[in-house]
């Protein structure tokens, strides 16, 4: 299996709690390398613009609001079949019905207030990589 990357948030539920290296540990103890990492307040462009393929569910208006009530964690990982393996280790959107052992069955507290986000494909991973860090910024 191929060395591939992979975008991940650590949400602001988990920073407010201050769970950024409970996250970061169980993300490394599956086997990916933070190879790129910030903190920030994302503003509305940014967070509308990140969450724009959900722009007509529901629940976008919630969602924006909440990446943009506190600090987040931006990242890059670097790993086998990283995408897979980070959503295995993120577990179910739903907290409800995530695995035992993974981050969000473990951390999260509701659906929307979920810990973490990862990409879903590695089209997606490239995209979502440029929309917040340079190449300079990725230290494999
Ligand atoms: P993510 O994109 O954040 O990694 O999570 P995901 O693929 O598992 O979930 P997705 O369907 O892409 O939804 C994106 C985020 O929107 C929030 N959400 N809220 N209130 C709700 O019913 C609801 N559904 C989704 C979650 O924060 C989810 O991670
Ligand atoms: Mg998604």
């Amino acid at each position: 299996m191929a060395v591939t990357r992979t975008f991940s948030i650590i949400k602001p539920d988990a920073t407010r709690r201050n769970l950024t290296g409970a996250v970061t540990k169980m993300l490394e103890d599956a086997g990916l390398r933070v190879v790129a990492s910030k903190r920030i307040h994302m503003t509305r462009e940014q967070a509308e613009g990140f969450y724009a393929v959900h722009k007509d569910r529901p629940f976008f208006g919630e969602l924006v609001e909440f990446m943009m009530s506190e600090p987040v964690v931006v990242q890059v990982l670097e790993g086998e079949d990283a995408v897979a393996r980070n959503r295995e280790v993120m577990g179910a959107t739903n907290p409800a019905d995530a695995a035992p052992g993974t981050i969000r069955k473990e951390l999260a507290l509701s659906i929307g207030e979920n810990t973490v986000h990862g990409s879903d494909s590695e089209e997606n991973a490239a995209i979502e990589i440029a929309f917040f860090f340079s190449d300079e910024e990725i230290v494999g």
